[in-house]
């Protein structure tokens, strides 16, 4: 799959605001400021089409993003963030579970982890929802651009064995900073439609 247009569409506080249409929606989740928005702005090749933060738990509302005039990439939340009042955590949290579990138009799921970190608590609970759930989702180890290319591996199996992932779950490197494994994602993106294609 090649990314030829991308355009922000909406930021949505709740439901009603979602984006009318059948077009699938792959859902960037994962803890606030491992990359989501990140990743987005790296697949779309923009420098700033979704913002991104130095500074955790900005995002509190869902944006959503048309690409190809075809699908779309769905910026959830960032959950995990401890300065947030609990009120307000768990608002965000509400929000993303009613979207990930009201929504049709999921196709995939990309679950964000920090590849240098073992997965916190919420990353562990995350996991468990998707997985218990049968969400179709794939597990992207974030920021491989901070550990040597030869020990990626062992990253990925701390990963693994942390959240006792099982077998069948794809679970890549990437890094928005170098661009690198940006293919491979692509790779699942096209995976993915075809799958929703043929369920249809
Ligand atoms: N080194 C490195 N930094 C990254 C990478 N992806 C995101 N960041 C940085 O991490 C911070 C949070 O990124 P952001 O995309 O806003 O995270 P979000 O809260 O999950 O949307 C920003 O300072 C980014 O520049 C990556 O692959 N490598
Ligand atoms: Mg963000």
């Amino acid at each position: 799959m090649q990314i030829k247009s991308a355009e922000f569409k909406i930021s949505a506080a709740s439901s009603k605001q979602y984006p009318d249409g059948d077009f699938p929606e792959v859902v960037l989740v994962g803890k606030s400021n491992v990359g989501k928005s990140s990743f987005i702005n790296t697949l779309t090749n923009r420098k700033a089409l979704a913002r991104t933060s130095n500074t955790p738990g900005k995002t509190r509302q869902i944006n959503f993003y048309f690409i190809n005039s075809s699908f779309y990439f769905v910026d959830l939340p960032g959950y995990g963030f401890s300065q947030m009042s609990k009120m307000e955590q768990e608002k965000v949290g509400k929000l993303i579970e009613s979207y990930l579990i009201c929504r049709k138009n999921i196709t995939l799921i990309l679950f964000l982890l920090d590849i240098r970190h073992d997965p916190t608590k919420d990353d562990l609970l995350m996991y468990q929802f998707l997985n218990n759930n049968q969400f179709p989702f794939a597990i992207l180890a974030n920021k491989a651009d901070k550990i040597a290319p030869t020990k990626i591996p062992l990253y990925l199996d701390n990963i693994k064995n942390k959240l006792k992932i099982d077998d069948d779950i794809v679970i890549l490197p990437f890094s928005s900073e170098k661009k690198i494994f940006t293919d491979d994602v692509l790779n699942l993106l096209d995976e993915s439609r075809i799958k929703i294609i043929i369920n249809l």
